[in-house]
């Protein structure tokens, strides 16, 4: 296994169009999770990827779960709770890329993943581990699981891979920033956004949060910049990589996703920092050309093309 990842995939519903949600009459069934979106675009490339978590034994938890498969995902590590739901999540677009979200998450399966999780053999098969900050946010137990699959990244000599992926809606800046700093000194490569690094350390520019977070433990950090590119420090070098341009964008959710793919996958081929992010900000601009999280990732030769500038 290449990547093994664990957090909440919930069924998301998206409307047809824009508009108040008082207003619109008409949804997509759609996947909404960002470790799943994260193991997804890394099967599209060609790694083998395991995603562990609980769903509801519900229609939808058959659906996300048949999806995962069909990706071409392990999910072995899946069960089914008789009780719990799978967790919902509904957006409103207000025009532009202006988006709000709703959870209906509290209680949900995923919400009572617990540390035993770990004893999966995913969490001993794979190279890297990927957390995100959100599954600390979900509940005790959650935050409990993610602990401990640090700790068993740290007996197996995995590396560890975090984006915070901070969610206003789950939890205070304050409640999440001493978390993600935990996480943050036992991981090998941290990559927020400027904001998130605001939240961690207090700096507000791109080279400052990276020299903070290294200072932590953390062995690179890649600070993305939108549309704009990214930032990344290594203990040997640092340097701006600018984004691209693509020629509809259409829906913002998931580019981070996408980007973390990249950089995960840019970390299992042994690329150089630059072409590593290089390589995030090709999958970040293509995940925002179509409605939903993950639809429009590439496969490798996809992704070729485009950085080739055959595409976009
Ligand atoms: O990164 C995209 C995610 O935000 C979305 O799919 C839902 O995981 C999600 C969350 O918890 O907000």
């Amino acid at each position: 296994m290449d990547v093994v990842t664990l957090g909440e995939t919930m069924l998301a519903f998206s409307p047809v169009q824009d508009g108040p949600l008082d207003t619109v009459h008409g949804f997509e069934k759609k996947l909404a999770g960002a470790e799943s979106n994260v193991a997804i675009a890394l099967s599209r490339l060609g790694y083998r990827t395991a995603w562990v978590s609980r769903l509801g034994k519900d229609p939808f938890g058959r659906w996300i779960y048949k999806t995962l498969r069909g990706e071409g995902v392990d999910v072995s590590g899946v069960t089914f709770d008789p009780i719990r739901p799978t967790g919902l999540y509904i957006k409103e677009r207000l025009g532009g890329k202006q988006t709000r979200i709703y959870y209906y998450r509290s209680g949900s399966a995923a919400s009572a993943m617990d540390q035993g999780l770990v004893d999966l053999p995913a969490f001993s098969e794979a190279a890297i581990l990927f957390v995100t900050g959100i599954t600390p946010a979900l509940g005790s137990s959650c935050k409990k699981a993610v602990f401990a699959a640090l700790d068993k990244a740290r007996e197996q000599g995995m590396k560890v891979v975090f984006d915070p992926n901070y969610r206003g809606k789950l939890w205070s800046r304050k409640e999440a920033a001493p978390v993600f700093r935990q996480i943050a000194s036992r991981s090998h490569l941290v990559l927020p956004g400027l904001a998130e690094g605001e939240l961690m350390t207090g700096a507000t520019d791109p080279e400052s949060v990276a020299e903070n977070l290294r200072s932590l433990g953390a062995r690179q950090v890649v600070v993305k910049l939108g549309p704009r590119g990214a930032y990344y420090q290594t203990e040997q070098k640092d340097g701006y990589v600018p984004g691209f341009q693509v020629s509809q964008e259409v829906d913002e959710v998931g580019a981070g996703d996408a980007f973390a793919a990249g950089c995960l996958s840019g970390l299992l081929d042994g690329l150089d920092p630059d072409s590593a992010v290089k390589r995030a900000c090709a999958l970040g601009a293509l995940a925002v050309t179509v409605k939903g999280d993950y639809e429009s990732l590439p496969d490798r030769e996809e992704l070729h093309c485009f950085l080739q500038g055959e595409t976009g």
